[in-house]
C-alpha cells in the first residue's frame, strides 16, 4: 500500500505545481499582436515601461554613422507614434530598473542604399536588466532598423489607469526577415488625380505592414498627370492643370518613400493605356479618331519614350521600370491607313508589330540603365522572345507564375481575384490566403518570384476613400510576403483578432483603415 500513497502524493504536488504554473503564466497571457509576424519571437512576463519625453536613440558602435539621418528621422517619428495623442504623466514614480530609457541601434553595414534586396533584417532585444535599460536593435542596414523600430512601436501601449506607457511581457528577442524582397503596393494616378499628401500618407501606412514598393501608375488613358521636361506637352494630357505632378514633386515623392524604405516603381504603360499621350503630340495617335494604341510605325513615338525614360532615370532611382504592356488592341494599328501599309512593309501582322513595340520599349529602358517588368501578356504572347532582364507582372491568374519561372524569368504576383483591391467584393481572406509560390516547388524556380504586390486601381476610387480601400486588406497580403511559410496561418480565421488589432492601430496612427467585413465586432483587445 505504501507506494500507492507515494504515488497519490507525488500527483497531488504535480497537480499543485502545474496550477501554479498556469496561474503564472496566465497573469499576462495576451495575444501577441505583432503585425505582419516576425520570423522568430520568444518573450517572458516583466512589464516595463517608458518616459516619452527622455526617450533617446544611441548609435554607439555603428560602422553606419546616420550620415542621412534616415535612422533619427525614422526615431522621432516612431517615437510620436508610440506617444499617439495621449496625454502622458512621468514614469518618475518607477525604478529606473524598470524603465526603458531608450534604444541603442548598432548598424553593422555602411552601405546604405535602398535597391532591390537590400538587407532588410533585424534583431530586437528587450531585456528587464540593465541599469540604464535600454532596448537594442542590431541590423545590417538602416532599412532593416527602421523595421526593427516598427516593430518596437507594436510592443507598446497606453495604460489609461495609469497613463504611462508600458511594454508587457518582457523580456523579448525577436529576430526577423522577409520572406520576399518586393512587397508591393500599386496607386493609379490616371484614372483619379491623388495630391501629394494622400500619396505621402500611404507611403506612411505602407511602414507600419513593412511593404517595401510604391509600384506607381503614373499615366494612362484617361490622364498624363506628371511633368516630362524632354517633352513639355505631354501633361496637356492631364485632367486640368492643376492635376499635375511637377518632376521636382515627383522626386520629392521618390526621397520621401526613399527615406522609409521603400522604393518607387514608374510606371509608363505602352503601347495600350496611352491615349492621353497624344493630347499634347496627336502624332501619337494613329489618327485623330483611332487613338490607341500609341502608334508603332513613328520613330516619334520611340524617341518619346527615350525621352520619357531619361527624365525617369534622374529622378526613379529604383533598378526596375514598368512598362506595362498589357491589354493590347491593335484593331488602330490595322485600320489606320499610314500604320497598315507600314506593316506590311515590315513584313509584320499586329501581333507581331506588338512584339516588335515592347522589345524595343525594353531595349530603350535597358540604354537608361533599367531592368524591366512588363504585365503578364507581353509573355504569354512572346514567352521567352522577352528580355532576360525581364520581370513578369501577373494579374490575370491561371497559373503564369508557374509557367515564368519554368521559363527562368523572374515574376511578380497580383492574381486579380485575390490581389485586386478595386475589387471591393475580394476579401481579406482571399487576400491572407494568396500564396504566391503555388505549384512552385523547384528552389532555383521559387528563387525567382521577387513577391508580390495588391493593386489599388484608381477607377472608383480617389483621395477621399483610398485608405479604407487600401486597408485592411493590403495588410493581410504584407503578412503573406513577409512572415515565413510556416508561420502563417493555414486558416486565415487563426490570424482574424490579430489583424483586427492592427487594423485599430492604423486608425489610432490617423490611418482610415475599414473594419474587417462581416457584422459583430471583431475584439482586438484582448
Ligand atoms: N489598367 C491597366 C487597369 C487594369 C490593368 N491595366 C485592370 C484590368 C482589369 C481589372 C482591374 C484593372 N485598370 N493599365 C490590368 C493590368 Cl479587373
Amino acid at each position: 500500500m505504501g507506494w500507492r500513497k507515494k504515488v497519490d502524493k507525488t500527483v497531488l504536488w504535480l497537480l499543485l505545481v502545474h496550477i501554479l504554473l498556469i496561474s503564472v503564466v496566465g497573469a499576462d497571457n495576451r495575444r501577441l499582436n505583432l503585425w505582419p509576424m516576425p520570423e522568430s519571437v520568444s518573450h517572458g512576463q516583466g512589464t516595463l515601461y517608458l518616459d516619452s519625453e527622455k526617450f533617446e536613440l544611441k548609435t554607439e558602435g555603428s560602422k553606419y554613422g546616420d550620415a542621412s539621418g534616415i535612422l533619427k528621422d525614422g526615431f522621432s517619428r516612431v517615437l510620436d507614434i508610440i506617444k499617439g495623442e495621449h496625454i502622458i504623466q512621468g514614469t518618475s514614480r518607477f525604478g529606473s530598473s524598470v524603465v526603458i530609457k531608450g534604444i541603442h541601434v548598432v548598424i553593422l553595414s555602411s552601405n546604405d542604399e535602398l535597391q532591390y534586396g537590400v538587407d532588410e533584417s533585424y534583431k530586437l532585444s528587450i531585456p528587464v536588466q540593465g541599469n540604464p535599460l535600454y532596448a537594442h536593435i542590431e541590423a545590417q542596414t538602416v532599412y532593416g532598423a527602421l523595421h526593427g523600430l516598427e516593430t518596437f512601436s507594436q510592443l507598446c501601449y497606453f495604460n489609461f489607469e495609469t497613463r504611462v506607457i508600458e511594454l508587457h511581457q518582457a523580456p523579448w528577442t525577436i529576430s526577423d526577415k522577409p520572406r520576399f524582397s518586393y512587397r508591393g503596393l500599386l496607386i493609379d494616378t490616371s484614372r483619379h488625380f491623388l495630391p501629394l499628401p494622400v500619396i505621402k500618407k500611404v507611403i506612411d501606412s505602407m511602414t507600419y505592414a513593412k511593404l517595401n514598393v510604391l509600384h506607381w501608375h503614373i499615366v494612362d488613358t484617361q490622364s498624363f498627370p506628371l511633368e516630362i521636361p524632354s517633352y513639355p506637352k505631354l501633361w496637356k494630357g492631364a485632367y486640368s492643370s492643376t492635376e499635375r505632378y511637377t518632376m521636382a514633386e515627383a522626386a520629392d515623392i521618390v526621397s520621401y518613400a526613399y527615406k522609409r524604405g521603400i522604393n518607387v516603381l514608374a510606371e509608363i504603360d505602352v503601347p495600350g493605356h496611352a491615349e492621353s499621350w497624344g493630347v499634347g503630340y496627336p502624332l501619337l495617335w494613329p489618327s485623330k479618331n483611332c487613338t490607341q494604341p500609341l502608334d508603332v510605325s513613328s520613330d516619334f513615338t520611340f524617341k518619346v519614350i527615350d525621352g520619357i525614360l531619361s527624365d525617369f532615370s534622374k529622378v526613379f532611382k529604383y533598378k526596375f521600370v514598368h512598362l506595362g504592356g498589357d491589354e493590347v488592341d491593335t484593331s488602330c494599328w490595322t485600320l489606320t491607313p499610314h500604320v497598315s501599309d507600314w506593316l506590311k512593309k515590315q513584313g509584320l501582322d499586329a501581333s507581331q508589330a506588338y512584339e516588335y513595340f515592347v522589345l524595343k520599349a525594353q531595349e530603350i529602358a535597358l540604354s537608361h540603365g533599367y531592368e524591366m517588368i512588363n504585365w503578364e501578356e507581353t509573355f504569354n504572347n512572346f514567352g521567352s522572345k522577352l528580355n532576360p532582364k525581364t520581370v513578369v507582372h501577373n494579374w490575370l491568374g491561371g497559373g503564369v507564375a508557374q509557367k515564368v519561372v519554368e521559363a527562368g524569368l523572374r515574376c511578380i504576383v497580383s492574381n486579380q481575384d485575390k490581389w485586386y483591391l478595386d475589387h471591393l467584393d475580394a476579401t481579406w481572406q482571399g487576400f491572407y490566403s494568396n500564396e504566391p509560390l503555388t505549384n512552385i516547388t523547384k528552389p532555383e524556380q521559387q528563387a525567382l518570384v521577387l513577391g508580390g504586390e495588391v493593386c489599388m486601381w484608381g477607377e472608383h476610387i480617389d483621395g477621399s476613400d483610398i485608405e479604407q480601400t487600401i486597408w485592411p486588406r493590403a495588410a493581410a497580403a504584407a503578412e503573406r510576403l513577409w512572415t515565413p511559410y510556416d508561420k502563417l496561418a493555414k486558416d486565415p480565421r487563426e490570424v482574424t483578432a490579430r489583424l483586427a488589432n492592427f487594423r485599430c492601430l492604423l486608425n489610432k496612427r490617423g490611418v482610415a483603415a475599414a473594419p474587417l467585413a462581416g457584422p459583430g465586432r471583431v475584439a482586438p483587445f484582448e
